[in-house]
């Protein structure tokens, strides 16, 4: 099950086929000229004016599949790929990574091997989601995912823990079960936390009321032991759940001192209300409000978010904290994947972390945006998502990029 892609090609490609797809153009006007000038037969001319149509039409398609715009900066590390949902690095730099129709596959130097391709239930916004490795990946190589699947009572969501076996992942482990899914709201990000512990967002499944249930799993953060089991400082007793009243959190990341931060995909027209997507600080036992409240609330039952988009819609998904120095700028800001704001935004929060200072959109270039994450080489990753079915595709999409460098990025 290898296959080997086109990786790390040059960032200055799109630039050479642009001037290509030029040339191709200034050929199509000459000829078009020449085809005035020259005083053929009514016959010619129109063979020559419908060839030059022709050129010009398939030229406008050669253009209009190019990244137009693409920074110098970024480069294309994996292409062809379909909905590259969760992205997680080995200490060695290895690059394992899930595609929502079920495919896990790992991307080793320049060739991408598929280590399985999971059963499962693909929905609007179900599949295989989330990934994430064990803390202790090299003496103990386990891989977490979150996947939808449905059995005879419905439709669910749940955590697995597999390895990687010499053809095939080996068999699965469940984590945890029987996370209420949906067609749309399936949460779906993983993350081990500076405390060791797997973090799991779960969307409300579409059932708002679920995200204020304590009982129910759907529409939470939650905090498990990597064996499934719950740890015991969690905030309520016996529950996974560290923090409710979500709505469809896809986004997690800790800053330098440990903090949670996650984002939230706002209402799209639930009790009218739309946009007011969230960046939450988690702290554990806190209620974020969904569906009570969306968006700044002076309701002191319910926490604010750090931030709120209010009238602009991001749809927010992956985010990571910038730990590296090979951004001039960025270290300590948080970048968060957007996939109806098409881009990256980067928040620069204050230094005790609780007070949004400037956000900034940046790699609009590239379409929706699912997930970012720093890689060990300190250089920041993400995907595309213009093959969910919300997007406008290129052809050779969808992709995982590479900031190599600032260069041309805003
Ligand atoms: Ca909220």
């Amino acid at each position: 099950m290898e296959r080997v892609r086109i990786v790390a090609y040059s960032s200055t490609t799109p630039d050479i086929r642009k001037i290509l797809t030029q040339i191709y153009f200034s050929i199509s006007l000459i000829l078009s000229a020449s085809g005035f000038l020259l005083r053929l037969k009514r016959f010619h001319k129109v063979l020559i004016i419908a060839m030059v149509i022709v050129v010009a039409a398939v030229g406008w398609l050669i253009w209009d599949t190019l990244p137009k715009g693409a920074s110098r900066g970024v480069e294309v590390v994996a292409d062809g790929l379909s909905v590259p949902w969760a992205l997680a690095f080995a200490p060695n730099g290895d690059l394992y990574f899930t595609e929502r129709g079920g495919r896990v596959s790992v991307l080793r130097g320049e060739t991408i091997q598929v280590l399985a391709e999971l059963p499962v239930e693909t929905t609007a916004e179900g599949g295989l989601l989330g990934i994430a490795l064990s803390p202790r990946f090299q003496p103990e190589p386990d891989i977490y995912l979150y996947y939808t699947y449905r059995d005879s009572t419905g439709l669910w969501n749940r955590v697995v823990k597999t390895r990687e076996g010499s053809r095939n992942l080996a068999p699965e482990v469940i984590v945890i079960d029987k996370i209420p899914a949906g067609s749309i709201h399936d949460g779906g990000r993983i993350k081990f936390g500076p405390d060791g512990k797997l973090y799991v967002t779960c969307g409300e499944g579409g059932v708002g009321d679920r995200a204020q249930d304590p009982s129910s799993l759907g529409g939470k953060i939650l905090r498990l032991n990597g064996d499934g089991s719950i740890p015991a400082d969690n905030p309520l007793d016996d529950s996974p759940v560290w923090s409710l009243g979500h709505r469809n959190p896809q986004g997690l990341a800790w800053s330098e001192s440990g903090v949670l931060y996650a984002s939230e995909h706002g209402p799209s027209g639930e009790r009218g209300a739309f946009a007011h997507d969230e960046v939450n600080l988690i702290t554990p036992g806190s209620n974020y409000g969904w569906p009570i409240i969306a968006g700044y609330s002076d309701d002191v039952n319910y926490l604010s978010p750090l931030y709120s988009t209010e009238s602009e819609t991001w749809a927010p998904s992956g985010c990571t904290f910038v730990t590296s120095d090979r951004y001039p700028g960025w270290k300590g800001g948080l970048l968060v994947a957007c996939l109806r704001g098409k881009g990256v935004r980067l928040i620069k929060l204050n230094t005790a972390g609780d007070q949004v200072e400037s956000v900034a959109t940046i790699l609009t270039n590239y379409g929706r945006v699912r997930e970012v994450v720093e890689g060990p080489d300190g250089y920041i990753y993400f995907t595309t998502s213009n093959r969910d079915g919300r997007g406008v595709p290129l052809s050779d999409d969808d992709k995982i990029l590479r900031i190599a460098s600032l260069d041309g990025i805003g």
